[in-house]
Order: C-alpha cells, then structure tokens, then sequence
C-alpha cells in the first residue's frame, strides 16, 4: 500500500516527525513506530502482508472444519494455495472430506433439490416407523430460494419412539449410498442426536450436498423447530427477549423463572409447555412469525 501523504485526524498540520507523532494523545510507541515507516519509505509492509494474506485466509478457512486459526497457521507455515493444502498440509479427517467437497460446498443447492433431499430423509425414516415426522428447517424452511445444506429435524408423535431411530435411519441412508462421507457421526446434546455429513442424490449431474440430521424428543419438538429454523440472528434477539422476562430459550425448551447474576444463570427454572411454536411467541409475548418472517 503506497501513502504519499499522512496527515492526522483533527490535527491539522502534516507530521513530519514520529517524535511528533507520540506528542498525540492516544498515538503509542507502536503506532509511532508505523507513523515512522509510512514516513521513511511511503510504505506500510504490515498493511501489504494483510491484503495479501486475507483472501488466502479466505479461501482456507472456506475448508469445512478449517476456522480461522487453522487458516493462519497454513499462511505461516507458507501455503498459499488449496494445492499447497491438499500435498503438504497436515488434515484432519473432517478437513480432508471439506477438500473433497471444497467446491460442492461453497456451492448453493436450489431449494428443489433441497425439497428432494427432505423427502429422501423422510421416506427412510417413515419406512422405518410410519408415524416419525421429518421436517427440514434451516433456510429451506424460511423460504430461501438456495440452501448452504438441508437440515432434517426428526421426532415421533409418541413421544418415546424417536429413540433408537437415530441410527436405523442413518444405517438405511448409508446403505443406498445416499450418505457419501460421515463428518460428525453422532453429536449428543441432552436427548438430541445430530448428525453432520455429505450426501448425494442418485442419478447423473447431482453434487454432493451437506446434510444435518436431529433427532428430538416430542416435548422439545417446537423449541428445536425454532431454533433449527433459524435465523441464527433471529434466534439470538428470541433469546436475548426471553432473557428480559426472565425466562431463557434453547433447542430444547423454554424455561420461566429462570435467576441470573450477570450474565450467569443461578437457577434453569421452570420448563413451560410448548407443543407449537406459536405457543413460544405467545408465551414471550409476541405475534406469531412464520418461518420466512425469520429470515435475517
Ligand atoms: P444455510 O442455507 O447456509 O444452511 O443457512 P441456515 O440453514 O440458516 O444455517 P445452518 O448453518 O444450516 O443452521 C441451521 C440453523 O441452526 C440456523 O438457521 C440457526 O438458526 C441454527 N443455529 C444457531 N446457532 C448455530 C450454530 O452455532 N451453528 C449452526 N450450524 N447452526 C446454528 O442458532
Ligand atoms: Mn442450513
Ligand atoms: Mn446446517
């Protein structure tokens, strides 16, 4: 980055000196020492090293189970490239498979192949108990027009025969191949049960596509319906609101009574009864939003 010429916020006068730079109330030995560089050489290479690092950055950290800190480490350790990645770095099992995919990945799906994958989830899970409900949420379900991946809740009327489904429906998706790579094969929360993978649609031209499966207990059904629903930004001013009232919002209920210090919850309180998520709104005080009300 080339700087032909600094001149200070609200100062007026042109530095000509990083002496007179420290005399700025707020400018350390730091900033000074910048302020000296940019004057000696018209030149920032702090600021170079960050333009040209940051779509690099970009690029690594787009590795699904690569965040930031992964990403950085590769540019330190010299790679600039997914190439670079693929032949010398060091990957996990679940970065390996975000390789694979990088491209299928970063790719949105149209919402009618996310329907398609829906009703592929669905079809198994009902094949194996005719009464378990399948409902994909996310993006879908808030009416995007493309999808980063399908997120499949499960749960069955009863309330007790969503157990033991998880891994029928997961052993029958993988027998037809339809589930392609596993990256979380079971995550555990509470009675939930969630799945990450890949999975692909049979028949030529279909990519691989990114698939949640949840498994819930009826009585948490709404909350997790919500909260898989999304917005992710939505769900935060949901809880942020519960918390006014003292209550507290989660995928798996909706707790009144809840004390806090601070930020610290002293008490989980009550669990209110929630069936629908109208029931949520109404016990925060709310009108009733639909699902693609929800999307930002
Ligand atoms: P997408 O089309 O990019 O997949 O958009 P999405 O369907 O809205 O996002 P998602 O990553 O598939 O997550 C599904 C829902 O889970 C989100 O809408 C969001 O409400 C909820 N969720 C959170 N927190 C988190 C989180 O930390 N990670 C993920 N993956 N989902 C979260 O509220
Ligand atoms: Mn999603
Ligand atoms: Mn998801």
């Amino acid at each position: 980055m080339k700087v032909t010429r600094w001149r200070s916020q609200g100062h007026g006068e042109g530095i000509s000196a990083a002496r007179e730079a420290c005399k700025i109330p707020g400018i350390g030995k730091r900033m000074a020492e910048k302020i000296r560089e940019i004057l000696e050489s018209g030149h920032l290479r702090k600021l170079d090293y960050i333009s040209e690092s940051v779509p690099v950055l970009e690029t690594f950290s787009n590795i699904w189970g690569a965040g930031v800190k992964t990403a950085q480490m590769w540019y330190q350790q010299g790679f600039r490239t997914l190439d670079d990645i693929q032949m010398k770095a060091s990957l996990t099992k679940q970065q390996t498979i975000g390789l694979k995919h990088y491209h299928d990945f970063l790719d949105r799906m149209p919402r009618e192949e996310a329907g398609e994958i829906e009703k592929t989830v669905r079809d198994m899970a009902q094949s194996i108990d005719p009464s378990l409900i399948a409902v994909a949420c996310g993006s879908y379900r808030r009416g995007r027009a493309t999808c980063g991946d399908v997120d499949v809740l499960i749960t069955h009327p009863d309330g007790k025969s969503h157990r033991g489904v998880f891994s029928k429906i997961l052993a029958g998706l993988r027998d037809t191949g339809f589930l392609t790579d596993d990256l979380v094969s079971q995550e555990e929360s509470g009675n939930q049960k969630k799945y990450l993978g890949v999975c692909r649609l049979p028949g030529p031209g279909h990519r691989h596509r990114r698939l949640d499966i949840i498994v819930v207990p009826y009585s948490e059904f709404a909350c997790a319906l919500m909260y898989f629903t999304g917005s992710a930004y939505f769900n935060r001013s949901m809880r942020a609101l519960a918390k006014t009232k003292g209550m507290s919002l989660s995928e798996h209920s909706l707790n009144c009574h809840v004390l806090r210090k601070g930020n610290a919850k002293i008490t989980t309180g009550i669990i209110i009864s929630t069936t629908t998520e109208q029931d949520i709104f109404e016990q925060l005080g709310l009108p009733y939003r639909k699902p693609h009300e929800r999307d930002w």
